[in-house]
C-alpha cells in the first residue's frame, strides 16, 4: 500500500448561521470524524468551499484543523486557485502548518492552454517542500488533463499522485499502470468500489464526512478481497449519496452532520438553504442508513 494511501474525508466547513467562519467547531468535527477510523483529511478542496472564501480564511482553517488533528491522521491542503502566486501562498501556508502534502484543482473559468496548466502546476510543485497531488476533475476542466499530460506532471519529482475525480476509471488503470509509484484517489464515492478494484490506493470523499467507518469498512474489505462485502457497503453507502445527488451534495451532507450531532451551519451564498421536503428526504436517510 502507498503511504499515503487510504480514506480520506474531504472536510466541510463550519460556518455560523451568519456565513462567519466557525473555527471552533473544527476541534469537535475531527473528533466525530477521527472516530470513524478515517485515514486522512482533504482540508479546503470544493467541498471545504474553499472558492466561497478569502486568501486569508483559507489559511485560517488550514492552521485551525491542523492543531485539532494534532498528528491522528493525514493532513491534505487543497490549496488551489485559479492565480499561481495565490496557490503557492497557500501551499506556504500548509508547509508551516504541517501538512503531508498539498492538492490543488487545475486553474479554472480561463480556457487555459495545456503548457499553461502544466506550467502552474510545476510551479506550484517547486514553489514549497511539500509533495503534490494534482485534481483529475475533467467535468468541470476547459481542457481536460490527458493520461499524457498527468504522466508528465507526475514525473515531476515533488508531484507524486492524483485525485481521479472522474468515471473513467479506464483512465484511472491506465495512470496507475504506468506510474506505478504514484498514490492515486478515487474521487467519485459513488464509485468507491469500482476505483479500488481499478488500482486506486483511496480515496477522497464528501460523503465521508457523515459515513467515515462505511468507507474504512469498504477499503478493508477490498485489500482482504471480500469483493461481496464491498459491494455490499457500497451499495449502503449509494443510498445515502442518491438523496446527496438529488438535493445538493454540499448542503445536503452539512445537514446531516447536524442530525448526527455536528452542526456546521448552511453552506454560503449563492448554495440556497434547503427546503422542508429536501429536510424530510435528509432526515429519513439518516434515520434509515446512518444510525
Ligand atoms: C473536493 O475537492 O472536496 C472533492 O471534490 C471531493 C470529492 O471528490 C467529491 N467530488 C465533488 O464534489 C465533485 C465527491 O466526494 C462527490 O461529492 C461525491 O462523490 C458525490 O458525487
Amino acid at each position: 500500500a502507498h503511504a499515503l494511501g487510504g480514506v480520506y474525508s474531504a472536510l466541510i466547513t463550519p460556518f455560523h448561521a451568519d456565513g462567519r467562519l466557525n473555527l471552533d467547531q473544527l476541534a469537535p468535527l475531527a473528533e466525530f470524524e477521527l472516530a470513524q477510523g478515517l485515514h486522512g483529511f482533504y482540508v479546503g478542496g470544493s467541498t471545504g468551499e474553499a472558492f466561497l472564501q478569502t486568501a486569508d480564511e483559507r489559511v485560517a482553517v488550514l492552521k485551525a484543523f491542523a492543531r485539532a488533528v494534532q498528528g491522528r491522521a493525514r493532513l491534505i491542503a487543497h490549496v488551489g486557485a485559479i492565480a499561481t502566486d495565490e496557490a503557492i501562498h497557500l501551499a506556504h501556508a500548509a508547509a508551516d502548518a504541517g501538512y503531508d502534502a498539498i492538492s490543488a484543482i487545475p486553474p479554472f473559468y480561463y480556457d487555459f492552454s495545456a503548457a499553461e496548466v502544466l506550467a502552474h502546476y510545476q510551479a506550484l510543485a517547486d514553489a514549497t517542500p511539500l509533495p503534490l497531488v494534482v485534481y483529475n476533475f475533467p467535468a468541470k476542466s476547459a481542457r481536460p488533463l490527458s493520461t499524457a499530460d498527468l504522466l508528465t506532471l507526475l514525473a515531476h519529482p515533488k508531484i507524486i499522485g492524483v485525485k481521479h475525480t472522474s468515471q473513467n476509471l479506464y483512465q484511472l488503470e491506465r495512470l496507475k499502470t504506468a506510474a506505478p509509484d504514484a498514490v492515486i484517489y478515487n474521487g467519485f464515492d459513488e464509485m468507491f468500489a469500482g476505483g479500488m478494484a481499478m488500482g486506486a490506493d483511496g480515496g477522497i470523499g464528501t460523503t465521508f464526512n457523515v459515513m467515515g467507518r462505511i468507507f474504512v469498512e469498504m477499503y478493508e474489505a477490498l485489500r482482504r478481497g471480500d469483493l461481496p462485502r464491498a459491494q455490499r457497503l457500497q451499495t449502503r453507502a449509494n443510498a445515502v449519496i442518491d438523496v446527496l445527488i438529488d438535493i445538493g451534495v454540499f448542503p445536503g451532507t452539512k445537514a446531516m452532520l447536524k442530525l448526527l450531532g455536528q452542526d456546521c451551519g448552511p453552506c454560503r451564498r449563492p448554495f440556497a438553504t434547503l427546503s422542508a421536503s429536501q429536510m424530510a428526504k435528509v432526515e429519513h436517510v439518516v434515520a434509515t442508513h446512518l444510525r
